[in-house]
C-alpha cells in the first residue's frame, strides 16, 4: 500500500488517474455510460496501481475527499470527450462513505459541474452497499441533496451487504448493480441465480434499473440476458481503460 504521505504529494502531482470501463445495453449493443475507476501511475516506474492500494489509506487518513474531487475534476475535464462519443451517455463516479457523510458534499460538487459546464444528470455516483450498512451521520441526507440536485445514484456491490427494504425505499437510488460474484456464480450456482432473480423484483418494484458486474463470457451474458437483464459491464465488453483508447471497443457488435 501506499504512505498517506505518498497519496497527498500524488494528489498535488497528477498520479491519479481514471480508467474507464464502459456499461452496455445487449438489446440494442449501445453503450449507456461509462464507469470511471481510480487508478495511481507512478511517474518514475510508470507502474499502475489499483485503487486497493491508496483508497482504503486515504479513508483511513481523512484524504479520501481531496482525493475524489481531484479525481471527479479529471473527469469532468474528459467529459467533452464523452458527450462527442454520444450526447446521452453518463459517467459513473464512486463515492467513499466517508466522503457522503459530508454535508458540504452537495455544493461541492454542483459548483465542480457548474465550473466545468456538466450536468448533474449525466453524473451517476455509486455508493457500495455494504458500506451503507453502518448507519452515518448525514449520509442519507447527502443522498437526498444529491438526488434533488439532478444526480443519479447507484447501489453498488448488491447483494453483498444487508440493505433493509426500508432503507432501500427511501433513499432515491435509480440503479441497482449486481455484485460481480453472484453474476459469475449464476452458471454453476443456482442460489447464485436466486439472489440476482430476487433482487431483480426487488429493483423492479423499487423502479430502479438493474446493471449486472463483471460478466466476462458469452455463457454468462446468455445467462443475465434470460434471467431479464440487459445491462452489463464486465471484460466480455471492455476491460478498464485510459480515456486515450476508451473508446475503442471491441466486442462483437452483430
Ligand atoms: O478498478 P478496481 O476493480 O480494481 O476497483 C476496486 C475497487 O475500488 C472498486 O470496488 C471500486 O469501487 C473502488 N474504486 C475505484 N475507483 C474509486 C474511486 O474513485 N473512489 C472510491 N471511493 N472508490 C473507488
Ligand atoms: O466494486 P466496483 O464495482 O466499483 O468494482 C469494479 C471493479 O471490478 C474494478 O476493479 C474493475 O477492474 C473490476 N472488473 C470490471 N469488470 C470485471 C470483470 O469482468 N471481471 C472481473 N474479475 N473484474 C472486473
Ligand atoms: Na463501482
Amino acid at each position: 500500500s501506499l504512505s498517506a504521505n505518498q497519496i497527498i504529494k500524488g494528489i498535488r502531482s497528477g498520479a491519479l488517474v481514471p480508467y474507464y470501463q464502459p456499461k452496455v445495453d445487449v438489446k440494442d449493443n449501445r453503450v449507456v455510460g461509462f464507469e470511471s475507476l481510480a487508478r495511481w501511475r507512478d511517474k518514475k516506474t510508470d507502474q499502475v496501481l489499483s485503487p486497493a492500494t491508496f483508497i482504503p489509506v486515504a479513508e483511513r487518513f481523512g484524504i479520501i475527499s481531496e482525493l475524489s474531487l481531484t479525481f471527479l475534476k479529471t473527469v469532468l475535464s474528459d467529459f467533452k470527450q464523452f458527450h462527442a462519443f454520444d450526447e446521452q451517455v453518463s459517467v459513473s463516479v464512486n463515492f467513499s462513505i466517508e466522503s457522503l457523510s459530508d454535508r458540504h458534499l452537495p455544493d461541492m460538487l454542483i459548483d465542480l459541474l457548474r465550473e466545468y459546464n456538466v450536468s448533474p444528470s449525466r453524473i451517476v455516483i455509486e455508493v457500495t452497499e455494504s458500506r451503507l450498512a453502518h448507519d452515518r451521520i448525514n449520509v442519507l441526507e447527502v443522498l437526498a441533496r444529491l438526488h434533488l440536485a439532478g444526480f443519479r445514484l447507484s447501489i453498488d456491490d448488491f447483494g453483498t451487504g444487508y440493505s433493509s427494504l426500508y432503507r432501500l425505499k427511501h433513499t432515491p437510488f435509480e440503479e441497482l448493480k449486481l455484485d460481480r460474484s453472484f453474476v459469475q456464480d449464476a452458471v454453476k450456482d443456482n442460489s447464485a441465480q436466486a439472489v440476482i432473480r430476487s433482487s431483480m423484483q426487488l429493483a423492479k418494484e423499487l423502479n430502479m434499473e438493474v446493471v449486472a458486474e463483471g460478466v466476462e463470457t458469452v455463457e454468462e451474458e446468455q445467462l443475465i440476458t434470460q434471467m431479464g437483464c440487459g445491462v452489463m459491464q464486465g471484460f466480455r465488453f471492455a476491460k478498464p481503460q485510459p480515456i486515450e483508447s476508451a473508446f475503442n471497443i471491441e466486442w462483437p457488435l452483430h
